[in-house]
Formats: structure tokens, C-alpha cells, sequence
């Protein structure tokens, strides 16, 4: 939806302009509100721009930003935009962009020292120019050497089943330094974001030049970035960044809090804490007696601080999984959703075999979904269009089909399902006729090809395969993979309202490539009701250890076991594969 990546856009650089100019901070987050909400939005907001109550009923859209959308729609502009670009350097957006430099610093080095663009800023840091500004002291200096240094590599986000093996074997490391108390990963990887900017940690420990010294000197650390009494930063020889934050056990929780985020998150909770009389900060939630030092450097006690769960409370609200943390409605609701969990999971209805691209065999396969504690395994080969993945003609899927059956019957404790991913042609006809699908006892139906498709008629083919009556679940519905292919733009909200009609799940698929359905899209169809499916496409044995990323992304879409087919009961579900056929 270009629309609203565009508007988007035009929104983000409007704050940032803002934010630049030393504008009034709520103004400056009203408009980051609407670009994240329009980023968020699953449906193009050109098609209620004429609709000033539709616009305004949608969050954080009052009516000044109604006027300036509708503005846009129908001129392409938004004159409050062109405006504020007037105003700035055209090249100052990119500086403020560099990561690690904020509004402030790029104020004063466009001010001062007439920095307008990164090509100015690189020469004027060479020349040593910005060193004799005042308040640019020589650390800020190396930090914004830093920062340009690592912008180009630091623009690509690592992908988070990258991201979460290496926070874990770091932890792991850490929590047998002597002294550790906790240690936790906290940021968007706690969160379950698709992608990672870098990966925050947190320990307690009773040693900290120990658990500092173990961090900074552990293998594959390229380079030490930061080397505070409180604070390392390093960088992997990946490249991946990671933060570690050395803090007081007894307020593990506030800042476990803190820098979970996001940072959105945050602010609806100090706004809140500020509501009810109180100051929330990373060392604790703390009575407001008015005094703008720091409350605990005044030696005043919090209210709340050593678990996340105490603060959540003390601010009259329940805990929120961090999944939820975005900003997206989680702090106004009234009970939490019973969020799914790993262990809710029982069956895996996608995976293959050596009859076409897996690793396993029909039996390897079924004990592997045995010995993840699952009641049933589906075999979903690919068919003849997927020549490339060595996909099955109806020839061979018959004889298939057999081999199924008596794999069935010869293992015990586990039920064996026939079932095909079967192509999604570029037209939305079906690779296999309807008396060829009859037999399976699932279809998991998936776009392969023709991904770079109008949305349009993406949306038509991928309609045309929910509709399906043979059809169980859509797989992997956009074929993206994350940081490579973009993948189809379908309207998501028909294709849910048409999983909604036609009983069809929606998959999502947790390989961390894909996780597609992604987020966004997850809460979408978890809020018109539809089911959801969540399978690993496991091709080998260890890639049923992708489901975790399955499961924070539905957790993020806000899913609890009873949409989602994975999770039930073995009667229940078989009963409704059953009323396909
Ligand atoms: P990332 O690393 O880009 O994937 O995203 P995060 O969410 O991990 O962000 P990061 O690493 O910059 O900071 C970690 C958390 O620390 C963030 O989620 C919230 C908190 N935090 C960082 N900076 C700020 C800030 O300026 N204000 C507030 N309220 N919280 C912040
Ligand atoms: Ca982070
Ligand atoms: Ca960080
Ligand atoms: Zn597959």
C-alpha cells in the first residue's frame, strides 16, 4: 500500500524536522504517532481519505492530520511538509538519520558549524572543524566518527532468529561469571521483532568489573565500543551490536522495563505514572514530590522497581507481555489476552520430505513431531510446479499418498496426515485438479511464484486459493523473505474476510526468513476472528526449533490457542480438516 508507506514517510520527517527545531514535544510525537500508525494501518488509507469520521476514528488521527491526509490524497502533498523541508538544509535529514545522533547534536553542528549533509559533516569532522565547537567535547567527537563508520552496515537489521542464538549463548556466558545475580535480553529482541537493531543486556551482579571484563573479552567481539563503569557496548565480528547494562538487582524490573520499550510503550506508561502522582524512570516508579533532581539520587525509596510485574501493578494495570509493547491499544485494555505460548502447540501441519526438498523421511519425520510432544504430523510436499524444489506430479503423489498411509499405520502415537503445499499459480488456479486434493487429507496452499505481482492481482490469486473448498490453510500468504524479497502487497483485509467466510487459516510461517504473516497482519485477522495456523515448513529436524519465532510473532498479532489450529485438541482438529472434504 503505497499510500500509507508514503504518508508515512512524509509524517516521520515531519517529526523529525520538528524535532530538530527544538518544536514542543508533544507535537513532535503526535506526528511519529500517525506515521506509526499508518505504517501499521492493514488497509489503504486512500480509501477512506474522503471520510473525515472514518479518518479521525482511527488512533492518534484528529482532525488537523485528517485535513493534512486527505490533503495528500487528493494533491499528492502535504503543504505543512513541503513547508518544514523549506526550512532545513535538504541534506540534514540524512545527518539526523546516522544513527546514534540525535536531534540535539545535529542542531548544534548545522548552527554552528554549518554542517548541512553528511558530505559536510565528514569533511568538517576531518578538517578537526567541529572539535572547537563549544559543548563538543572529544568523546562526542569519536561517537559521531563511530556512528558514520558503522551507518552504512548498521542500516541492515539482523533478522531475529540471527539475533536470538547469540543473545542466548552471551547470557549463557555471563550468568557463570561469578558474582551474576540476573541476566536478561531485554529491547526488541524481548519483544520479538522480526528484525533486530541490537541486542540489549541486562545483568545484576555483585562483581561488575568481573561480569564487565567477561563481556568486553568474550570470542568473536571485534571491537570494544563503549567500556563504562555501567555500560559496554561492543560489536561481533558480524557486525551486530550489543549492549550491556550493568544495574542495581533491586531494580532489575524498572529497568528491564525501560529497556524493553518500546520506546513508544514507555511513554504511554510515564504518562500514566504522571496521571497517578508518580515519576517512572529506569531505576523505579517513585512518589512525584515535585523536585526535578532525580528521585534516587535523592536517596527517596520507589514505590515499585523489582519486578516489572510490582510496577505494571502500582499503575493500576496488568502485566503486559512484552510481544504487546508497542503501542498499539495494550495499555488501555481491560483484561490481557491469554497470549499462546510454545507449549500450546501440538501438531505441525507443514512440513517436507525427501520426496521433494526435506531432509527427512516420511518415519524421521513423524518421530521428530513425536518427540516434540506433537498428536499430529502433516507431509506437505510441494507439487509439479515447484520443479525447482523437485515437486510431485500426481503420479508420484499417489504413490505417495500410499507411503503416508502406511507410515501411519506402522508408527505409533503420533497421526501421519497426507497433505500437499500445493502451488498457487500466478492466476490463483491450484496445482493439482479437485479430484487430485480429494485425497489428501490436507492442503496447505502457497504462493511460489510470480511474487513481484500488481497487488491487485495478488490479492485476486490469493482470494481465489482462500475460497478454495478443498483449501485448509493459505501458506506463507505474501512469500516475503525478510532483508531480501519484498514478496506480494495482497489487500489483507479481503483475504481475511475471506478466510473469516470460507473457514480457511491463515498461516503463519515461523521460519525467521519469512515470519509471514507478519505481525501486523496477525492481529488483523486475529481481530476479524479468523484462524490462524502456525507451522515451521520444517524441511529438517532442526528447523522445528523455528516455531518459537512462529509463536513471538503470533504473540505480537496478540493470539490466544483457541484460533490458532496448532493447538488443539487432536478430535477437534481432525474434525475440522474433516469438514473440508
Ligand atoms: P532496535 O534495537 O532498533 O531493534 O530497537 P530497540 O527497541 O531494542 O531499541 P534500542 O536498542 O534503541 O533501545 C532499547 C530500549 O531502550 C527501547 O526499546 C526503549 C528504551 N529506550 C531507548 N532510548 C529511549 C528513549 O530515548 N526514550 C525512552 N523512553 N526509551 C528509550
Ligand atoms: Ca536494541
Ligand atoms: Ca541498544
Ligand atoms: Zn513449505
Amino acid at each position: 500500500m503505497p499510500t500509507n508507506k508514503e504518508l508515512s514517510k512524509i509524517f516521520e520527517q515531519m517529526a523529525e524536522i520538528l524535532e530538530l527545531q527544538g518544536a514542543n514535544p508533544f507535537r513532535v510525537n503526535a506526528h511519529a504517532k500517525v506515521s506509526r500508525v499508518l505504517k501499521d494501518l492493514t488497509f489503504d488509507i486512500a480509501t477512506i481519505a474522503d471520510d473525515k469520521k472514518k479518518l479521525t476514528a482511527l488512533d492518534g488521527i484528529g482532525d488537523g492530520t485528517a485535513k493534512k491526509i486527505m490533503e495528500y490524497v487528493q494533491t499528492g502533498k502535504v503543504s505543512e511538509h513541503q513547508e518544514l523541508l523549506s526550512e532545513i538544509p535538504e541534506g540534514l535529514l540524512a545527518v539526523m538519520n546516522i544513527p546514534g545522533l540525535g536531534p540535539k547534536t545535529v542542531k548544534l553542528m548545522w548552527e554552528q558549524a554549518g554542517v548541512t549533509d553528511v558530505a559536510s559533516l565528514k569533511k568538517k569532522l576531518d578538517s578537526g572543524e567541529l572539535e572547537k565547537l563549544p559543548r563538543m567535547g572529544a568523546k562526542t567527537i569519536v561517537n559521531i566518527k563511530e556512528a558514520m563508520e558503522f551507518a552504512d552496515k548498521a542500516s541492515e537489521r539482523v533478522r531475529l532468529g540471527e539475533a536470538m542464538p547469540i543473545a542466548e549463548q552471551i547470557i549463557e556466558r555471563l550468568k557463570s561469571v561469578p558474582g551474576t545475580q540476573q541476566v536478561s535480553y531485554a529491547g526488541s529482541l524481548r519483544r520479538g521483532r522480526e528484525t533486530i537493531g541490537d541486542i540489549d543486556i541486562l545483568a545484576s551482579t555483585t562483581s561488575p568489573k568481573k561480569l564487565s571484563d567477561a563481556f568486553r573479552g568474550m570470542p568473536g567481539v571485534k571491537k570494544v565500543q563503549a567500556a563504562g563503569e555501567t555500560k559496554s557496548s561492543i560489536r561481533l565480528d558480524n557486525n551486530m551490536q550489543v549492549d550491556l547494562r550493568v544495574i542495581d538487582d533491586d531494580a532489575f524490573g524498572a529497568a528491564l522495563m525501560y529497556f524493553t520499550g518500546s520506546k513508544q510503550h514507555n511513554v504511554a506508561l510515564r504518562e500514566r505514572a504522571i496521571r497517578k502522582g508518580f515519576r517512572l524512570n529506569e531505576y523505579g516508579l517513585f512518589p512525584d514530590d515535585g523536585d526535578d533532581t532525580p528521585p534516587q539520587k535523592r536517596g527517596i525509596r520507589p514505590k515499585a522497581a523489582r519486578t516489572e510485574a510490582s510496577i505494571y501493578k502500582a499503575l493500576g494495570m496488568h502485566s503486559i507481555p512484552p510481544e504487546m509493547r508497542e503501542d498499539r491499544g495494550e495499555c488501555d485494555l481491560k483484561t490481557i489476552p491469554e497470549l499462546i505460548t510454545l507449549d500450546d502447540i501440538k501438531a505441525e501441519l507443514h512440513a517436507h520430505t525427501t520426496a521433494s526438498d526435506g531432509k527427512m523421511s516420511i518415519v524421521e519425520l513423524a518421530e521428530e513431531a513425536k518427540k516434540r510432544g506433537f498428536h499430529t504430523i502433516a507431509v506437505t510436499d510441494h507439487s509439479k510446479a515447484s520443479a525447482q524444489a523437485n515437486g510431485l506430479d500426481e503420479k508420484r503423489l499417489m504413490k505417495h499418498i500410499e507411503a503416508i498411509r502406511e507410515a501411519h499405520e506402522k508408527i505409533k502415537g503420533i497421526a501421519i496426515l497426507a497433505g500437499s503445499e500445493v502451488d498457487i499459480l500466478a492466476d490463483g488456479h491450484l496445482d493439482y485438479d479437485d479430484k487430485t486434493l480429494e485425497q489428501l487429507d490436507i492442503v496447505v496452499a502457497s504462493p511460489h511464484t510470480a511474487l513481484k505481482q500488481d497487488p491487485k492481482k495478488a490479492t485476486e490469486r490469493l482470494l481465489k486459493a482462500i475460497s478454495h473448498p478443498l483449501v485448509h490453510i493459505l501458506g506463507h500468504p505474501t512469500g516475503r523473505i525478510i532483508n531480501s524479497r519484498e514478496g506480494l502487497h495482497p489487500d489483507i483485509e479481503q483475504l481475511i474476510a475471506a478466510a473469516v467466510e470460507h473457514d480457511t487459516a491463515m498461516e503463519i510461517n515461523a521460519n525467521y526468513l519469512r515470519l509471514d504473516l507478519r505481525d501486523i497482519h496477525v492481529k488483523a485477522a486475529v481481530d476479524a476472528g479468523a484462524k490462524i495456523a502456525i507451522n515451521t515448513d520444517a524441511h529438517a529436524p532442526e528447523h522445528f526449533d523455528f516455531l518459537r519465532y512462529g509463536i513471538m510473532t503470533a504473540r505480537r498479532g496478540w493470539l490466544t490457542p483457541g484460533s490458532c489450529i496448532n493447538a488443539w485438541p487432536k478430535a477437534k482438529l481432525h474434525a475440522w480438516l474433516t469438514s473440508k472434504r
